[in-house]
């Protein structure tokens, strides 16, 4: 960790301290995290977040930006390229300014917006109750089928043809399978809606080809860049060439003021980072994990919605297994497994409480982990549920967690210097 921190402001270098051991020293499971590298840490911890750089690289509001524009630039050719886009935009602070941004850039207040259920699988910005989203436009949403867990294409064709949307979206927060953009494309066309398309799981399989790009059938394709993408926290937009305008105005002015550059800066690592061979066999490994784990997770008897998963992600259905998602998640953490309780289709249970977990392979896949440890992982889940209120089991599962985490550390580029972490723990439980 940086010395001048522990020197100026010893209390929060501790607390950083403490959230380093803890991310090296745990079992991350949450599908929507992952590490960045030493270089996307160093570009977001630059002097890039000094500077504001209103409007567009050639058309800013505020001077000094010879190296702003160069930057921006750069970050805008490496996202075309690998998605294969005609324009893109970096500027969304988030996911979520991005989805917004979209909407906005091809709807007016008002028009109907169709994504998928928030219980289904659907971002909380796809037009769910308590988001600005739904307060903004109409909002409809489309189920999965509650059967399978799989999307019902003939389904959702029927609904847009019943709802007239503006906009269709298609992509998910947790969903397991592979998502037909070309269907969507049809779907959207057929019924003269827009199509827009959230990759924010997704993106860095999109960008090793593991995943179907929706850059050819979408109007706007939104995502973050945080998460198998394993850029910097942060949102992206990419359209075709028509669009252009309209989405860089939906985004600046017209729902933010000065871009963070130092975001940007780390993108544009982070896009250069996923534009190797190495991260496409990284990408190729989070599949072959997610794979591996979940079929050992049904061995086990777990239920997952839709009995497997084409992606990084799993959403296993407890129901079977007579305990919540969110007491298993807490049972899990204390074993230093992290991951997130999730609503399941059509769960009546409340989202406070559901019963469903849901679990990704990014993180995992980044501190090496293969099959081997899948299954390794997939014990200590089976562990851990038949034995849910028994303290003991659990503490024994959270040492060989340490164990194995110490045994797959977060690999050296993707930690700053000085930032060693040593567990006192596994140390111990190497010398047994
Ligand atoms: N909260 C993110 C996720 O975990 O999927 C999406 O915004």
């Amino acid at each position: 960790m940086v010395t001048p921190l522990e020197k100026y402001d010893p209390q929060i270098y501790e607390l950083i301290k403490q959230e380093n051991v803890r991310q090296s020293g745990s079992l991350r499971l949450i599908p929507s995290e992952n590490y960045v590298s030493k270089a996307v840490m160093l570009a977001t911890g630059s002097c890039l977040t000094n500077k504001y750089s209103e409007g567009y690289p050639g058309k800013r509001y505020y001077e000094g930006q010879q190296v702003t524009d160069l930057i921006e630039t750069v970050a805008i050719e490496r996202a075309k390229k690998i998605f294969k886009a005609e324009h893109a935009n970096v500027q969304p602070y988030s996911g979520s300014i991005a989805n917004l941004a979209a909407y906005n850039a091809l709807a007016e207040p008002g028009d109907t917006i169709m994504g998928l259920r928030l219980s289904s699988g659907g971002h909380i910005t796809h037009g769910s109750k308590g988001s600005i989203t739904s307060k903004i436009f109409n909002s409809e949403n489309y189920p999965v089928d509650p059967e399978s867990g799989m999307l019902d294409y003939d389904a959702i064709e029927t609904f847009a043809v019943k709802v007239k949307p503006q906009i269709i979206i298609s992509g998910y927060t947790a969903y397991p399978r592979m998502i037909d953009f070309k269907r969507f494309g049809e779907i959207a066309e057929k019924t003269g809606a827009y199509h827009i398309s959230d990759i924010a799981h997704i993106a860095g399989l999109v960008a090793s080809g593991l995943h179907p790009n929706p850059v050819p059938y979408a109007d706007i394709v939104s995502t973050t860049t945080h998460k198998t993408l394993r850029g910097p926290r942060g949102g992206m937009l990419l359209c075709k060439k028509e669009h252009a305008d309209r989405v860089d105005r939906a985004v600046f002015p017209g729902q933010q003021g000065g871009p963070h550059m130092h975001t940007i800066t780390a993108v544009a690592v982070a896009l250069a980072e996923a534009d190797t061979i190495e991260f496409i066999e990284y990408a190729k490994q989070i599949v072959k994990n997610a794979k591996r784990l979940a079929e050992k997770l049904m061995e086990y008897g777990f239920k997952l919605v839709s009995d497997g998963t084409d992606t990084h992600l799993i959403l296993i259905d407890l129901r079977n297994k007579g305990v919540s998602g969110k007491k298993v998640a807490k049972a899990l953490d204390r074993a230093r497994i992290v991951t997130n309780f999730n609503t399941l289709p059509d769960d009546p249970a409340s989202p406070m409480n559901p019963n469903g977990l849901r679990l990704g392979t990014s993180a995992i896949t980044t501190r090496g982990m293969k099959e081997e440890q899948m299954d390794q992982i997939a014990l200590f889940i089976h562990t851990i549920v038949e034995n849910i209120d028994n303290e003991s089991v659990i503490e024994k599962v959270n040492r060989e967690v340490l164990l194995l985490c110490s045994q797959f550390p977060v690999p050296d580029h993707f930690i700053l210097p000085g930032e060693k972490v040593v567990h006192p723990l596994s140390n111990a439980e190497k010398r047994e």
